[in-house]
């Protein structure tokens, strides 16, 4: 090489690489780590001696699994559990459920509080697990599936922010999408609702936010799904046995990573509008959770393009 300038960018180019992949690996998150303790759950009848949950591998033991994640959701756990038991009791075609409700690591005694509340319901299957440290919302939810017995997994928010009925719907399209216990994913969607008032009225910065969130979901990948980020969404089991797994971020951003998950196994996805409200008592700062998003969302997409992450696609039971 004759000219010291193209030697210099090559060498400047390669060290630029270098840190970007050494950023990567410093920012991705840890592997998430499951405790003993944490492969069981109490219940008001075992309140003191734990007992094993089933894990995801195992083949269902009950139709519904509804994973309810818990962060100091002592002040609207009762109402929303109410709901979910009313709905689950009313229905013609019964169905065989359990509750998990996953204690996230609170600090106002979720999971003594849960078990009360579970003797009210001596008839529902309601299982405690406590974490022993916060992991976050996708940390949380993600261990629920794991260790969730159901045909099919429905996580939603203890905020009750979405009408427990509307699972009637996302069951139907199930049916559609994943019948004889295909693989299929089924999103509750509040996208319908974005020219009503209840959002015209949020504030702008909440907006802006919005929409810089959809530009980049597009450019990430999952810009077909209106709404990512709805905390209702059914799997079926064989879906959630090859997602979860593969399931790396702990962050409120895990949603978009379950979608990108299910594109990359070419699972179905359905998106099915559904009745919210805002619920006051919302933990999250929009401003800190932008920026952790868009840095979550980088580090999964690097991660897939360089293959630090991988996603083994199940060959399905022919049946
Ligand atoms: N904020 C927060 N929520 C958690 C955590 N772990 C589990 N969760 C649960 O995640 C669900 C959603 O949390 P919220 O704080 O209500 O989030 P939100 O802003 O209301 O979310 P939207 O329902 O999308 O408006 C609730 O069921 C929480 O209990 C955590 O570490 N932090
Ligand atoms: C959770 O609840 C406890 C006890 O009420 C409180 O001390 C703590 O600050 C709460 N944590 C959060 C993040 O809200």
């Amino acid at each position: 090489m004759d000219n010291p300038l193209i030697l210099y960018g090559c060498i400047v180019i390669l060290t630029g690489f270098a840190l970007l992949y050494f950023a990567l690996v410093i920012w991705s998150p840890a592997p998430i780590i499951t405790h003993e303790s944490e492969k069981k759950y109490r219940s008001f009848k075992s309140t003191k001696k734990p007992l094993s949950l089933t894990p995801l591998e195992d083949s269902g033991t009950v139709d519904l699994t509804v994973v309810i994640p818990a962060y100091n959701e002592t002040e609207r756990l009762p109402l929303m559990l109410e709901q979910t038991i009313d709905h689950l009791s009313s229905l013609k075609k019964k169905r065989t459920y359990e509750i998990l409700i996953v204690d996230d690591g609170s600090s106002d005694g979720t999971s003594e509080f849960s078990l009360k509340l579970a003797a009210k319901y001596p008839k529902s299957d309601i299982r405690v697990v406590t974490l022993e440290k916060n992991l976050g919302k996708g940390g949380a939810v993600r261990h629920g599936m794991l260790y969730g017995g159901g045909e099919r997994l429905l996580m939603v928010d203890a905020d009750g922010a979405s009408r427990f009925n509307d699972l009637e719907l996302l069951w139907d399209a199930m049916d559609k999408i994943a019948p004889n216990k295909g693989a299929g994913v089924v999103v509750g969607s509040r996208a319908h609702l974005v020219k009503t008032e209840a959002v015209v009225k949020r504030s702008l910065l909440r907006n802006i936010l919005m929409y810089g969130l959809h530009t980049i979901l597009r450019i990430v990948g999952v810009g077909h799904i209106r709404d990512t980020q709805c905390g209702f969404k059914l799997f079926s089991r064989s879906a959630a046995q090859q997602i979860f797994p593969a399931q790396h971020l702990p962050t409120w951003i895990f949603d978009v990573e379950l979608l990108l998950l299910a594109k990359q196994l070419r699972i179905p996805v359905a998106e099915v509008p559904i009745e919210w409200h805002e619920v006051p008592g919302s933990k999250l700062n929009v401003v800190t959770a932008s920026l952790q998003m868009l840095r979550d969302l980088l580090i999964v997409r690097a991660n897939l393009l360089l293959g630090r992450w991988q996603v083994v696609p199940r060959k399905q039971k022919s049946e």
